[in-house]
């Protein structure tokens, strides 16, 4: 039977752009966007109003479509989950045991879930983060995607569903809005230096944290899907290393396109959140098991950054 995908939440940093990888390699008519409500621009495929929590609501999705995979974007990220708690968790957490019971009783094929490397907290060592270390996360997105893991796990240990995931590190693009994450000052800081050729930052200059550029991690998402199932070893979720660099590496990269640009620092709540996370990570198991290389480094990725965004701003 032809692969028919349901990606749920379309409508995100992620699954703006995922979405339209995925109707590029499967065709627009086999992939079907969701969102809790409809985009303002009808895109060019098929879209259902879909809010995930809602068992009932995404079986009869499921059924109508003959969905066979389903990409599942839809949670509350770090910042913005700390502001509710509660809320996040029963998202973040009901999301993915409706989709694996989904899968648990042969509705799907497969399964995509993102983990973050928001796993790790603050005793995990942050240097070159290993796939399996200490994981102690203090932040509730944290902890709902340690959980998604350890459920992960469990439901293709235990009902043998093909699930896989990543742990993304933070993600800059330029199709989508900047999120309610810790590092989305790394894509509002673009927008800000085209516009004033200035930025307050809400994070200290010298927090490196791991980052890695859309295109890349839209490559890796598919690349993981696609790959034979016996290549894929673990299925909590894999370590995605990409770029590391702090607020201050990143100015001196957009300096060298926009001269003059200045950069101030007045760190927020969210210094707490990203001094919890690693700086760099590891990421050979994903190299190894499935051939994960990445491309973009800061300098292709900030002149990429300005190109495309001068186009579209
Ligand atoms: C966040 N962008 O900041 C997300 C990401 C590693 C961070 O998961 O919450």
């Amino acid at each position: 039977m032809k692969d028919k995908i349901l990606v749920i939440g379309s409508a995100g940093q992620i699954g703006t752009e995922l979405v339209e990888a995925l109707r590029a390699q499967f065709g627009s008519s086999q992939v079907i966007a969701s969102d809790l409500k409809a985009p303002e621009i009808p895109g060019e495929g098929l879209f259902e109003a879909l809010d995930v929590t809602d068992r009932e609501g995404l079986l009869k999705i499921v059924k109508k479509h003959g969905i066979t995979q389903i990409y599942l974007l839809a949670a509350l990220l770090s910042a913005t989950a700390e502001k509710n708690p509660l809320f996040a968790w029963k998202l973040n957490m009901e999301g993915l045991l409706n989709v694996l019971e989904l899968a648990r009783e042969k509705h799907l094929d497969k399964v995509y879930w993102p983990s973050s490397i928001a796993v790790f907290g603050p005793n995990t060592p942050k240097d070159n983060t290993a796939q399996y270390t200490i994981m102690e996360p203090s932040t509730v997105y944290g902890i709902s995607k340690q959980s998604g893991e350890r459920w992960c796990e469990y439901y293709h240990a235990k009902y043998g569903v093909d699930v896989r995931s990543l742990r993304y590190p933070g993600l800059i693009g330029w199709k989508s809005a900047p999120g309610g994450g810790t590092t989305d000052y790394a894509v509002h800081i673009f927008h800000e230096a085209l516009k004033s050729s200035s930025y307050e930052c809400f994070l200290g200059p010298d927090t490196a944290l791991p980052m890695m550029y859309m295109p890349d991690a839209i490559r890796a998402t598919l690349e993981l899907m696609n790959a034979e199932t016996g290549r894929i070893k673990i299925r909590s979720s894999y370590n995605l290393g990409g770029i590391s660099f702090s607020p201050k590496d990143l100015a001196e990269e957009i300096r060298k396109k926009i001269p003059g640009f200045k950069i101030s620092y007045k760190p927020d709540s969210r210094q707490q959140i990203a001094d919890t996370w690693p700086r760099s990570i590891d990421d050979s198991a994903s190299r190894l098991d499935w051939g994960w290389k990445p491309l973009y480094d800061l300098k292709t990725m900030t002149e990429d950054m300005f190109i495309n965004l001068k186009k579209k701003l």
